[in-house]
């Protein structure tokens, strides 16, 4: 009965931990935004935008928002790399796909990416947010970080 009760009281009072990736091709900006939503939401001081190298594999991040634990797999978004996505998307619970908008000439490979994510079976029913990065004063990012959250959280 004890196992019963403490196995309903964690169920209920426990953070739920939900697993963010965050794609797009490389140099869209994932790892700076992700090293930003840490500086914002945790007590971890981010890796400065310059000293922040191309991503070759996968950096996490971890920051609690309300309720919940969010878990951010940021993935190396350059060619070679972009296969190595699907094998995440089975426990992913949402993306977000960062486009670089100040870079049309890299628009199609983005949307040739993003096209190819929206395909997969795996990701059928996850949250998606397309972020328009590259476009906005840096006096404006924790809003749109707080905007972030309350989508992933929906
Ligand atoms: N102006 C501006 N530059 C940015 C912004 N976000 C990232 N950058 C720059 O864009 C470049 C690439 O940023 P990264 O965060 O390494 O990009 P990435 O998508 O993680 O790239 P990969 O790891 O290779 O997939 C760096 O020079 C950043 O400083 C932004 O919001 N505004
Ligand atoms: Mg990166």
């Amino acid at each position: 009965m004890f196992s019963l009760f403490y196995g309903l009281w964690k169920y209920l009072f426990s953070k739920m931990e939900l697993h963010v990736l965050i794609l797009g091709i490389d140099k869209a900006g994932k790892t700076t935004l992700l090293e930003k939503m840490k500086s914002v939401y945790s007590n971890i001081e981010g890796i400065p935008p310059d000293r922040i190298i191309p991503t070759v594999g996968l950096n996490i991040g971890r920051i609690e928002v309300a309720n919940s634990k969010l878990v951010f797999w940021d993935l190396g978004g350059q060619p070679g790399l972009r296969s190595i996505w699907e094998k995440y998307y089975e426990e992913a619970h949402a993306v977000i796909f960062v486009v670089d908008a100040s870079c049309p000439s890299r628009f199609e490979d983005a949307k040739s990416a993003l096209e190819k994510v929206l395909r997969h079976e795996d990701l059928q029913g996850a949250p998606l947010l397309i972020l328009a990065n590259k476009q906005v004063s840096v006096t404006i990012l924790p809003v749109l970080y707080n905007l972030i959250a309350c989508l992933i959280l929906l």
